[in-house]
């Protein structure tokens, strides 16, 4: 509405300039020819000019207050659309963030409900959802707090989605519309890392060559947040009895490990083989768990055949012998 009236002003500005009559603009009248021929004298002529030259920058302001006034309106609306969702999100509280296994005195007050169309009207929460009927989360009816009222725990459950609505207290109609929120819970570094699927013995042929991988592959989880230092898992031989040959473990993939050997076995000095396995995360503080696997060694034929020297005697006598009949017979 005001910019309407401001071009229209601009452009009756404008198109009486163009008039040669046309002397200038008081608050409530312009001088028209007629009542400048009325006043005819010099003194009106120079106060004309005067104020013609006031209207030029008039004008000027007039248009430079227009454009900064349109652009400023669109900041305006945006500000305003920018109030008006701001508002409308103020109700729909996204996420609450918890942390799991709070050391806290529960109940535990996690956030508190509001809702601008409550004004002038006797209302009262209520909220629904994960959590609710089992009595883990709660809410004042009047006041809005919400509470949890027990340890979180985000390898049982990460996320609860909460809805709340605002009645009216004598009706118990809704007030507003459905809103929501939800409870995500934070990780800490609160496991260990596991062996699934855990054997605790293996035999272990005696001809395992050196650096060969051993028939022992261990599955080791760590069930925190995947893809975080909570779950990223380093295994290491911590101790080997007896130390020699070396045992070491080699990932095959991030939950994979094969021990290997660094060495040669041998089932005459050693049958027998006790190694720890350490499984740390990286966590801050990292926790780890350890485990132990008995190696049994499996006796091969791993010496080369030794020959008594008689037999080495015959078996040369009879190739010599059939070395000289091929060359007699042939010549
Ligand atoms: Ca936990
Ligand atoms: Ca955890
Ligand atoms: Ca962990």
């Amino acid at each position: 509405m005001f910019h309407t009236k401001l071009r229209r002003f601009c452009g009756f500005l404008l198109s009486h300039c163009k008039d040669a009559n046309f002397v200038g603009w008081l608050p409530q009248h312009y001088i028209s020819s007629s009542l400048y021929h009325r006043h005819s004298c010099q003194r009106g002529k120079e106060l004309a000019r005067s104020m013609m030259r006031s209207l030029s920058l008039l004008l000027l302001v007039a248009l430079i207050v227009l454009g900064g006034s349109t652009e400023g309106s669109e900041h305006h609306k945006q500000a305003k659309r920018e109030t008006l969702s701001r508002s409308k999100r103020r109700w729909v509280l996204s996420t609450i963030e918890l942390e799991e296994e709070m050391d806290v005195k529960y109940p535990y007050k996690i956030s508190t409900m509001h809702n601008l169309k409550t004004a002038d009207t006797e209302y009262e929460f209520e909220i629904k959802g994960d959590g609710v009927k089992e009595g883990l989360f709660s809410i004042n009816k009047t006041t809005g707090e919400v509470y949890v009222h027990r340890r979180l725990d985000r390898e049982q459950k990460k996320s609860y989605h909460i809805t709340f609505d605002i009645l009216d207290k004598i009706t118990k109609q809704k007030i507003d519309r459905d809103l929501s929120f939800d409870v995500d819970v934070r990780d800490i570094n609160d496991n260990a890392p596991r062996f699934a699927a855990f054997q605790k013995s293996y035999d272990v042929k005696e001809n395992t060559k050196e650096g060969e991988y051993l028939p022992v592959i261990m599955d080791i989880v760590d069930d925190d947040e995947p893809g975080t230092i909570n779950s990223s898992v380093v295994v290491t031989v911590g101790k080997q009895s007896p130390p020699e040959p070396k045992i070491a473990v080699k990932s095959i993939n991030g939950r994979l490990h094969q021990l290997v050997s660094e060495g040669c076995f041998d089932y005459d000095k050693e049958k027998h083989f006790s190694i720890v396995i350490n499984a740390s995360d990286r966590g801050k503080p990292p926790v780890s768990r350890t485990e132990v696997i008995e190696l049994n060694i499996i006796d091969t034929n791993s010496h080369p055949p030794t020959f008594k020297k008689r037999q080495a005697r015959i078996t040369y006598d009879i190739n010599v012998y059939l070395f000289c009949f091929l060359i007699c017979k042939f010549h």
